[in-house]
């Protein structure tokens, strides 16, 4: 009989809804999971607004206190999906309940509080996972298993990534938490280089050193009350200050060997949400696109020289690619919202047999110390060790 896993998840918008979807659909399309997930308690300070998104996103309870369901002891696995500032306080208490926890990237705003959290998921012996989706697209899967087959050969040269929004290029738009830095711990970088520093760490390996640069291109943005109206709606014309990065480049060294260069921004018109990676070795290279998530490019040094250019993969196989034959046949491709699907079900297998699956708390660590590093660099102007 396989398990009942009761969720309560704390945060209810973005990525509160992509999870909510993803916990949904997870035991339809991955039927042979080892436990059946319950949307049980879905929690958010605004009443009005959870009481909306219990019954839009399909969960039996709406909590406004995420300590009442980190407490309830029906609840077994605890979903952290709130600005950055609370992460560490309600993962800490979860792991004190015995709870299995998921909590959205980055973990923490810093190294401090990222260490905090994984010494209280060891203490507790709680299976613990960063949802960093990216992971578990079957081309990225599929490049990690390509790496580690040697096509590119032993040696890595380079990883070259860039991962460019737009939304924030409108100096109009508000003074939302990302762009605070005691909410956000810090802007583009944690936002968005986390997920590429992750994905770099995932495919090639850790980072040995790094020297970096930031910028904020909008210093003061209009203000206006959380939840109380669109962005786009500004209360009484006054401003604040923007604590934040909305730009970092950096370059670096793996351990390995192998040479970063990465860029991250949120002020890029005409990029949407746009994370792309190209990853020399010595054998040949790999190009992604999220903007066309469904294809992996590849070029192989040894082919004929007459005829050798990136080959066009299409990562659909039922078999060959991971995750793929659970939805669709070849060539029906699938989107940004799988892959949460993909994480929530590699995390029910972990938490059913009580054995973390990585991202765990502790790869969020090494992001944030990779951040910071990266952070103190920016300041200080100089190399610095990760
Ligand atoms: C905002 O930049 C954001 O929602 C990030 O916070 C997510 O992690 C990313 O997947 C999409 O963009």
């Amino acid at each position: 009989m396989p398990k009942t896993l009761r969720i309560g998840m704390i945060g209810y918008k973005f990525m509160g809804k992509a999870h909510s979807n993803a916990w949904r659909q997870v035991n339809r399309f991955f039927p042979d999971l080892p436990a059946q997930v319950e949307l049980d308690t879905i929690c958010g300070r605004n009443e009005k607004a959870v009481e909306a998104a219990r019954k839009s996103l399909g969960w039996k309870r709406a909590e406004t206190d995420w300590r009442a369901v980190v407490d309830d002891p029906s609840i077994n696995v605890i979903d952290i999906n709130t600005p950055n500032d609370t992460h560490a306080e309600i993962a800490i208490a979860a792991a004190k309940s015995g709870k299995a926890i998921l909590c959205e990237k980055p973990l923490a705003r810093g190294v401090g509080e990222a260490s905090k959290m994984v010494a209280a998921v060891k203490t507790a012996k709680v299976v613990n996972m960063v949802c960093h989706n990216y992971r578990r697209i079957p081309a990225v899967a599929l490049a990690k298993r390509m790496i580690e087959d040697g096509e590119l050969g032993d040696r890595i040269y380079h990883y070259r990534a860039r991962y460019a929004q737009e939304w924030l290029a409108n100096p109009e738009f508000p003074l939302v938490w990302r762009l605070q830095k005691k909410i956000a711990g810090s802007g583009t970088h944690g936002d968005i280089d986390a997920h590429i520093i992750d994905l770099g760490r995932y495919l090639v390996g850790e980072l040995k050193e790094v020297c970096g640069m930031m910028e904020t291109f909008t210093k003061t943005r209009p203000l206006w009350e959380e939840g109380t109206a669109p962005p786009s709606a500004q209360k009484n014309g006054k401003k604040g200050k923007v604590t934040v990065d909305d730009a970092v480049s950096w370059v670096g060294r793996f351990k390995n060997g192998a040479v970063a260069n990465l860029e991250a921004t949120r002020f890029a018109w005409g990029r949407k949400n746009n994370i792309t990676f190209e990853i020399n070795g010595e054998k040949g290279s790999l190009f992604f696109d999220f903007e066309d998530m469904n294809r992996l490019k590849y070029f192989r040094a040894e082919d004929a020289q007459h005829r050798r250019g990136f080959t066009d993969i299409i990562v659909t196989d039922r078999v060959e690619h991971e995750y793929v034959g659970n939805w669709w046949p070849p060539g029906h491709i699938i989107g940004y919202e799988h892959t949460f699907v993909h994480t929530i079900a590699d995390f029910v297998r972990a938490v059913a047999k009580g054995k973390s699956v990585h991202p765990t708390f502790e790869d969020g660590l090494k992001n944030e110390r990779v951040l910071d590093a990266v952070e103190e660099s920016a300041k200080t102007r100089q190399w610095v060790k990760v």
